[in-house]
């Protein structure tokens, strides 16, 4: 029989190529694994089913090549994603690993760093169209500080606005087809990092000249990081139409950022994290931005890779039980009849004075309201006995 978890393309996943080319390097150890060639990561990813590669320009374009070794690297990379019939959905800067960032990017303080970062970027860029990509990722890992003794937080602000605005205007002008994607991050490796968390993001893009350019690329380890919840960050994020990509990994609250194989830690919020993206019709890349453990070797993160994939694709399958188990869903019935029971007057999308002033004159009977118990304890036991197997 076959197995109804193998991955597909069509399934969207992807994996970046610093996500399996994680040599296990962390603040106090060396690293445990082989640097592994771009083109080898490729292969095995297309063999392993994935659908596509994203990386930052370092990953792929040594920091100091010259443009000849560029132009070579990239078009021996270019072969080897056609050969393993992938493609490269997304692309990113790296401008958090040369010391010059040590005290950001696009809000350093030091104005050349600015420019330099600006620069570094354009050509990124270039590079992330030149392979195709769609979407144009911001990790701002260096935007932030460990003590405001020196920069206004609203210079760091002023300054992040006018590099996505200038990038913007770059994109535009080169007709590249191209949105870009912003990613929330509270601490690690800055102290603390501007624009923490998808509400800050959301807020924070409407204060630039092409919005509509311009969405986000939640983590689920960020916000959990952050003690927040991940579904209620991507929710919003979509409710905003905003949800251009999505990084896909696992954390325990109140730790390091751990990217651990997606599912391994809570996966009662992965499951429901999927149901949203899948209820929600998400067309977009599930892209894995998460790392084998330190413990592996290069098997180990076959391993990891493979996990993150299957665990989606059995969340997806248990989402479809969910739509089909008749005791779930005479339970959802029950409960939005009473919901809807209510025939007196409601808020629309707009005021009206005749729905105020009946709704002002409008009796209720707060004892049987404040009574009725939501049925929740069943309903979420429901989903625990599915996801344990138990039904
Ligand atoms: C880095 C970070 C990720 C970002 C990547 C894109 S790089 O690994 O931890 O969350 O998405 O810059
Ligand atoms: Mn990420
Ligand atoms: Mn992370």
């Amino acid at each position: 029989m076959e197995d109804p978890y193998r991955p597909k393309p069509a399934d969207k996943f992807t994996f970046g190529l610093w996500t399996v080319g994680n040599i296990g390097r962390d603040p106090f150890g060396d690293p445990v694994r082989p640097v592994l060639n771009p083109e080898h990561l490729v292969r095995k990813l297309g063999e392993l089913g994935a659908w596509g590669v994203n990386l930052h320009d370092n990953d792929l374009v040594p920091f100091d090549a010259t443009s000849q070794e560029r132009d070579r690297i990239v078009a021996s990379f270019k072969q080897a994603v056609a050969d393993a019939g992938m493609v490269v959905p997304m692309a990113t800067t790296n401008l958090f690993t040369h010391p010059i960032f040590r005290d950001g990017a696009f809000t350093a303080s030091d104005a050349a760093v600015r420019a330099f970062a600006l620069q570094k970027t354009m050509r990124a860029i270039d590079l992330g169209a030149e392979l195709g990509a769609s979407t144009y990722v911001f990790w701002g890992g260096r935007e932030g500080s460990e003590t405001d003794a020196y920069r206004d937080p609203r210079d760091a602000m002023k300054h992040f606005r006018e590099a996505i605005n200038f990038l913007c205007g770059y994109v535009q002008e080169q007709g590249y087809e191209m949105g870009f994607a912003l990613e929330p991050k509270p601490n690690e490796p800055r102290g603390d990092i501007y624009l923490p968390t998808v509400g800050h993001m959301l807020h924070f893009i409407t204060t630039l000249d092409h919005p509509l350019m311009v969405g986000v690329n939640p983590e689920f380890a960020h916000e959990t990081m952050a003690g927040l919840n991940f579904v209620h960050g991507v929710a919003q994020a979509l409710d905003a139409g905003k949800l251009y990509h999505i990084d896909l990994n696992d954390q325990v609250m109140g730790r390091y950022d751990q990217d651990f194989r997606f599912g391994s830690e809570n996966p009662k919020r992965a499951f429901l994290l999927v149901k949203l993206l899948e209820d929600a019709g998400y067309d977009g890349p599930r892209h894995f931005d998460a790392h084998a453990y330190r413990t592996e070797d290069e098997e180990g993160v076959w391993a990891f890779a493979r996990g993150c994939m299957r665990s989606y694709l059995i969340f997806k399958e248990k989402v479809r039980r969910f739509r089909e188990d008749s005791e779930i869903q005479a339970l959802l019935n029950d409960l939005s009849q009473q919901d809807e029971a209510y025939q007196g007057p409601r808020a629309t999308g707009t005021y009206s004075r005749d729905v105020a002033h009946a709704l002002k004159q409008h009796s209720f009977d707060s004892d049987a309201l404040g009574s009725r118990g939501r049925r929740y304890e069943e309903l979420d036991q429901l989903i625990m006995e599915l996801l344990l197997g138990a039904r």
